[in-house]
């Protein structure tokens, strides 16, 4: 009687093993065959209702068969999860001769190019590079550099206010007034940096651009000694064949004050779109330094003098890498940075 359910438990097993697909149903036969309310369990539970010479036999026979259903469990274990490791592997293949993606590298941004240029320039003729705040004081930003309460420049409309005494920076001047301030003549500095201004964004104009400015104070320094420095600076960015224009300018900072032209690399000062034709491009402003700068940072001017000028870093990239849209820059698409 015991060993005929023993068998038939046997067969069971090993029909409902053959069936199976997955590790979970494994566990439910488990369940079913030696779980608490599980065939063999209850087998066992039987034994004290055979006679007692035989219950030694019968638990005996009993175990063997459950030591059996462990070991069908483990075998049919040992297999799926053997199968399921091969079907991963045989999705993950992987074909070495398949061309490898190359990484991007970075490149070099546009401004980045220019601005070592002008820094190699200046360097080269003696000047330093000195950087400061973009958050500044009204102070630094306008007053020192002679530009009154009610100039137009200090409308909320061009300048970000932090609050009334604090603004973020326009241009990179204050820069030069902290040099000035410190008392250590003669200067010859440029000072390139973020400036920052309340401009609508278009091909030409964003809130933020850069700028780099240069100042030279020392004894006997005249408006030909900013023309020699600005012609050799022009003809280093555009060419040593470029002729150089200065054009009479106003600014509260310089006087007097020009702005420069530098005749159009491109057409050669015949004319075409690059300078609409006139044969001339814009390409910064400049002047000597104005004596209230000079006594705003207790220089006195009838013993010291010196010269000032600005560029717009991105004017300049454009001009000469002739791209149309300012917002490129700003975009980090490596499509248009691979090009420099
Ligand atoms: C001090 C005294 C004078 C700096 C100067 C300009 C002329 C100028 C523009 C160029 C393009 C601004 O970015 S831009 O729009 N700048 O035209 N900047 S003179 O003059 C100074 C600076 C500091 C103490």
């Amino acid at each position: 009687m015991l060993n005929a359910k023993l068998k038939e438990i046997q067969t069971s097993l090993e029909e409902k093993i053959s069936h199976i697909t997955g590790l979970s149903q494994l566990e439910q036969i488990r369940i079913f065959y030696l779980g608490k309310k599980g065939e063999l369990t209850l087998l066992r539970k039987q034994i004290k209702d055979v006679l007692e010479e035989e219950r030694p036999k019968a638990g005996q026979m009993i175990n063997d068969v459950c030591k059996k259903v462990e070991h069908y469990l483990e075998e049919k274990k040992l297999f799926l999860l053997n199968k399921e490791r091969e079907e991963r592997l045989k999705n993950e293949i992987l074909d070495v001769t398949l061309p490898a993606k190359r990484k991007q590298l970075g490149h070099q941004h546009p401004n980045q190019k220019i601005l070592e240029e002008v820094e190699q320039f200046f360097l080269s003729i003696g000047y330093e590079i000195i950087e400061g705040p973009e958050v500044e004081y009204d102070y630094y930003n306008f007053e020192a550099l002679n530009i009154p309460a009610d100039h137009p420049a200090k409308d909320e409309q061009d300048t970000f206010y932090i609050s009334d005494q604090i603004v973020l920076r326009t241009q990179t001047s204050p820069v030069q007034i902290r040099t000035m301030e410190k008392g250590r003549l003669p200067i010859r500095m440029i000072a390139p940096g973020r400036v920052f201004r309340s401009d609508e964004v278009d091909a030409t104009h964003s809130p933020s651009f850069h700028q780099i400015e240069g100042l030279v104070v020392d004894k006997g320094i005249t408006f030909a000694d900013l023309k020699g420095t600005l012609i050799a600076f022009s003809q280093m960015l555009f060419g040593s064949d470029t002729q150089v224009k200065f054009r009479p300018h106003h600014f509260q900072f310089t006087e007097p004050s020009a702005e420069v032209d530098v005749s159009c690399f491109r057409c050669k000062g015949k004319g075409c779109k690059l300078c609409k034709g006139s044969g001339w491009i814009e390409i910064l402003g400049c002047g000597m330094v104005h004596p209230n700068v000079l006594r705003a940072c207790h220089i006195d001017p009838d013993e010291y003098s010196g010269f000032a000028f600005g560029v717009g870093l991105e004017r300049i990239a454009l001009l000469k890498y002739e791209i149309e849209d300012m917002r490129l820059f700003y975009e980090n698409d490596m499509r248009f940075l691979k090009q420099f």
